[in-house]
């Protein structure tokens, strides 16, 4: 084969290289150490003198043709994957975005930030504290000695070496009058524990406690500091009374009802005909609480009520089954955003 042959071939093989494989391939081909045009070139000596020059002219001509071209073809394959490239991978900006979607606050969380920001508002600090108590702050410092009947009632978890989950949040109370002088004025929000299942009780639940300690606290300041957060919580100036009632910690003690904010008094489902709800728990800290915790009573007198966060929350937000609030059915949290 001649020179413009072996050209001719060479051309057409590059141009049908599809990848850059093949195109290197076809280099070697022609000019790799045994290549058609490096045999030709090999092959010079055995010409006659007078044609070398020429013919040698010709080959080392081929030869810069087919590198430029092998060197075009390999741009062009390179610009061609490229482009491909960036087809299958474009993003559509235009394109809408796949919604995070927002979470939102459980029912009983809201209830709770309501209570404590009524209370933030009257000068209170919110305090929390362990949910694993020592028995001394859960009873004994609440004048709940050992064999006191009322021990009963709070069906405690016991972990067996001398703690316990607490039963209720005033041993956080119990911890402030300890680390903290009068004017005392604290909102205790949390989780507590008790030994008890139904339909209207679950072995956890929220509470919030709240305690008052100064001079010359009465009764009074306790009934106007009740009605008037009884009225904010349910934005209702809701009829409200107090009935005689006993807690260890207390005395005198009392029980709160207010006025059914369902039917308004008229007797429902939700207040069981009776037109009232029993909402909270509340009274004079007994003087001995003070003593124990290291307040003299003699100087310092004190008020304390504590409530239920859930049973708050279902009441404000028309929750009628108190499974509701620990199911987490996504269908039901929604309704609160
Ligand atoms: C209630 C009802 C009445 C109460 C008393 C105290 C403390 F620590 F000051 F003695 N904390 N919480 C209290 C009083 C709690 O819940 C139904």
């Amino acid at each position: 084969m001649n020179t413009e042959e072996i050209l001719e071939n060479a051309q057409n093989a590059i141009a049908a290289a599809r990848d850059e494989k093949t195109l290197d391939e076809v280099r070697v081909a022609y000019l790799g150490k045994k290549g058609e045009l490096t045999v030709l070139l090999k092959g010079l000596g055995r010409l006659d003198p007078q044609e070398r020059p020429k013919m040698g002219a010709a080959i080392n001509q081929a030869k810069e043709r087919l590198l430029a071209l092998i060197g075009e073809r390999k741009q062009a394959l390179s610009d061609e994957h490229l482009q491909s490239v960036v087809e299958e991978e474009a993003v559509d900006v235009t394109l809408p975005g796949r919604s995070a979607g927002s979470g939102g606050l459980h029912p009983v969380t809201l209830a709770l930030e309501r209570i404590e920001d009524i209370f933030v508002g009257a000068g209170y600090e919110v305090v929390t504290g362990p949910e694993v108590e020592d028995d001394y702050h859960n009873f004994e410092a609440l004048n709940l000695a050992e064999n006191h009947p009322a021990r009963a009632m709070h069906d405690t978890f016991y972990f067996g070496d001398g703690t316990l989950l607490r039963t209720h949040t005033s041993p956080v109370q119990v911890r402030t009058m300890e680390t903290q002088d009068p004017p005392i004025r604290v909102i205790c929000p949390g989780r507590v524990y008790r030994r008890d299942s139904d339909l209207t009780h679950t072995p956890m639940f929220h509470q919030v406690e709240g305690l008052v300690v100064d001079r010359g606290i009465s009764f009074a300041d306790l009934k106007g500091t009740v009605v008037d957060f009884v009225h904010r919580f349910f934005e209702k100036d809701l009829d409200v009374r107090f009935r005689p009632s006993y807690f260890p910690f207390t005395e005198p003690s009392a029980e709160v009802d207010v006025e059914c904010v369902k039917c308004d008094g008229a007797g429902c489902r939700v207040c069981s005909h009776t037109g009232w709800l029993e909402v909270m728990g509340c009274g004079l800290v007994n003087p001995r609480v003070l003593e124990m915790s290291g307040i003299d009573p003699e100087e310092f007198s004190g008020f304390a009520f504590g409530f239920g966060g859930d049973r708050l929350a279902m009441l404000l937000y028309e929750i009628d089954d108190l499974r509701r609030l620990f199911e987490n059915d996504l269908r039901f949290l929604r309704q609160f955003n």
